[in-house]
C-alpha cells in the first residue's frame, strides 16, 4: 500500500490554503489534481521535443512521434488492451461516445433499432444517442434503476431482444459511485446479440480494468480524472470493429491517400492505419505525453491500492457522515459496492450553499445534478452536493470535512 502523505508531496496545489485552511480537494469526479511527474513531462516535451507528429522527417518531428505513440502503447498496457491500435485518443469520454455514436452508429443503426442506456448514464452516454436516433429513427431505451441506485440484473436482461445493438453503461455511476458488472452485462449484451460500450470516466482513474476480461466492445474515459492533462481521453474499441468503422473527422492525418481525378474531377480517398483513421488533424501531443505520465505514475502505485484506498476512506467518511444528524446520503450505504463518490444534501440547504459554505473551509466540493439529471429525477432530487476522493486525500481531511459539516447543520 502506498502512503497518501508521501503521495501528497507530489501535487503543488495541495500545498495552497483557501480561505486560510489548507486546501481539501473533494471534488476529484469532476478532475483530478496533477503530480509534479505529469507537470513536469508535459513542460520537458515543450522545451525539448516540440513538433507535429507523423509528418516531417527531422529529429524534432521523429521524438514527438515516437512520445506519442509511445502514449498509446502505455495507455493499451493499462488497460489490457490487444495493442496500440485498440487505443484512439480523442478529447475526453464525451467525444469518444459521440466517436462510436457517429462512426459506428450512423452506419449500423436504423429505425426498429433500440439503443439500451440506464437512468443512472451521465448526459455524454445518452444525448449522443438521443441525437443520432432523431437522424436514424431508431428508439433509446431506457433502463430504471433500484431505488439505491444500482442496476438490477433481472431487468437488464429482460430489456434486451434482438432489437438492442448497442448497450451503453457506465462502470461507475459518477453521483453515487456504483460499480456495475459490467462484464457480467457485456456477457448478458453479447448473448443477445448487442455490442457493449462501457463509460470508464469514472473507473479507469480509480479501479483496476482490463478490457480483455471485461469483453467489451467499447471502452471511454478522460484523461483529466486521471492525473493527465484536460483535452486528451481514450476511446478503446475492439480492433476488428474499429477496422469496419467509418472515420468520425475527416482531415489530415487520418487518410493513406487522397487522389485527384481529373476526368472525373473527384478524389478518391483511402483510410490511414488503426488508430490514426480516427484521428484526424494535429492531435493533443502534449496531452498525449502528458496521459503517458499519468499512467506511469497510477501503475507505480498500483491500481488495487489505489482503489483499496479509496475504499479505506469511503467506508470510514460514510460511518462518520452517520454522525450529521440533518445529512442524507444516497444512493447504496454499503461502501464495498461503491468508489469513492459520496452524494448528500443538509437538510434545509440548497447544495451549492453547502458547497459555498464548505469552501469558506477550504474544502471543494461539486454541488448541482453532476450532468446525471435523470438519476436525480429517480431520486427525486433537484440537486445533490458531492464528494469524490483521491490517491492524495486522508481521513484528517475527511474528519475537517465532518466537524465542517456539523458546524453548517447548526448554522440554521
Ligand atoms: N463527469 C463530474 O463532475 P468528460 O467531460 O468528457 O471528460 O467526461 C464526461 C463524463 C462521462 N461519463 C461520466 C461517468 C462522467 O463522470 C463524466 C464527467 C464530471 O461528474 C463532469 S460533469
Amino acid at each position: 500500500m502506498f502512503d497518501p502523505y508521501k503521495v501528497r508531496e507530489d501535487f503543488p496545489i495541495l500545498k495552497r490554503k483557501i480561505n486560510n485552511h489548507p486546501l481539501i480537494y473533494f471534488d476529484n469526479a469532476a478532475t483530478s489534481q496533477k503530480p509534479r511527474q505529469v507537470i513536469d513531462a508535459i513542460k520537458e516535451y515543450y522545451e525539448q521535443h516540440n513538433a507535429n507528429v507523423h509528418r516531417a522527417v527531422h529529429t524534432l518531428s521523429l521524438e514527438a512521434t515516437e512520445l506519442y505513440e509511445e502514449a498509446h502503447g502505455e495507455v493499451a498496457k493499462f488497460i489490457g488492451a490487444r495493442s496500440m491500435e485498440e487505443v484512439v485518443f480523442v478529447r475526453g469520454t464525451t467525444e469518444a461516445i459521440n466517436l462510436v455514436a457517429y462512426s459506428w452508429g450512423l452506419k449500423s443503426l436504423k429505425q426498429g433499432d433500440e439503443v439500451l442506456v440506464t437512468l443512472m448514464e451521465h448526459h455524454s452516454n445518452i444525448v449522443p444517442w438521443e441525437i443520432l436516433s432523431k437522424i436514424k429513427g431508431f428508439k433509446v431505451k431506457y433502463l430504471d434503476v433500484n431505488n439505491d441506485g444500482t442496476i438490477n440484473h433481472e431487468a437488464f436482461k429482460e430489456a434486451l431482444s434482438p432489437k438492442v445493438k448497442i448497450v451503453c453503461v457506465t462502470h461507475v455511476s459518477n453521483v453515487t459511485g456504483v460499480i456495475n458488472d459490467v462484464k457480467l452485462l457485456a456477457k448478458i449484451a453479447h448473448e443477445n446479440g448487442a455490442l457493449m460500450l462501457v463509460d470508464g470516466a469514472q473507473s479507469i482513474p480509480h479501479i483496476p480494468v482490463k478490457v480483455k476480461d471485461l469483453d467489451c466492445d467499447f471502452l471511454a474515459f478522460s484523461g483529466h480524472k486521471m492525473l493527465g492533462p484536460t483535452g486528451i481521453g481514450v476511446l478503446y474499441g475492439k480492433r476488428e470493429i474499429l477496422e469496419k468503422m467509418e472515420p468520425f473527422h475527416g482531415g489530415g492525418e487520418m487518410i493513406r491517400e487522397v487522389s485527384f481525378n481529373p476526368k472525373t474531377r473527384k478524389c478518391t480517398i483511402s483510410w490511414n492505419d488503426l488508430p490514426w483513421k480516427f484521428e484526424a488533424g494535429t492531435p493533443n501531443i502534449c496531452g498525449g505525453v502528458g496521459l503517458m505520465a499519468a499512467v506511469k505514475y497510477l501503475k507505480t502505485l498500483g491500481m488495487e491500492n489505489v482503489k483499496a484506498h479509496e475504499c479505506t476512506l469511503t467506508e470510514y467518511a460514510m460511518k462518520r457522515l452517520k454522525e450529521c444528524e440533518k445529512t442524507t446520503v444516497y444512493g447504496p450505504q454499503d461502501s464495498t459496492i461503491k468508489c469513492g463518490i459520496i452524494p448528500f444534501n443538509i437538510e434545509g440547504f440548497n447544495s451549492h450553499d453547502v458547497a459555498l459554505l464548505l469552501d469558506s473551509y477550504g474544502i471543494m466540493i461539486r454541488s448541482g445534478f453532476h450532468c446525471a439529471q435523470p438519476l436525480h429525477q429517480k431520486f427525486k432530487l433537484s440537486s445533490s452536493a458531492r464528494a469524490s476522493f483521491y490517491i492524495y486525500n486522508t481521513k484528517e481531511e475527511i474528519d475537517s470535512f465532518i466537524e465542517a459539516l456539523k458546524e453548517i447543520e447548526q448554522s440554521l
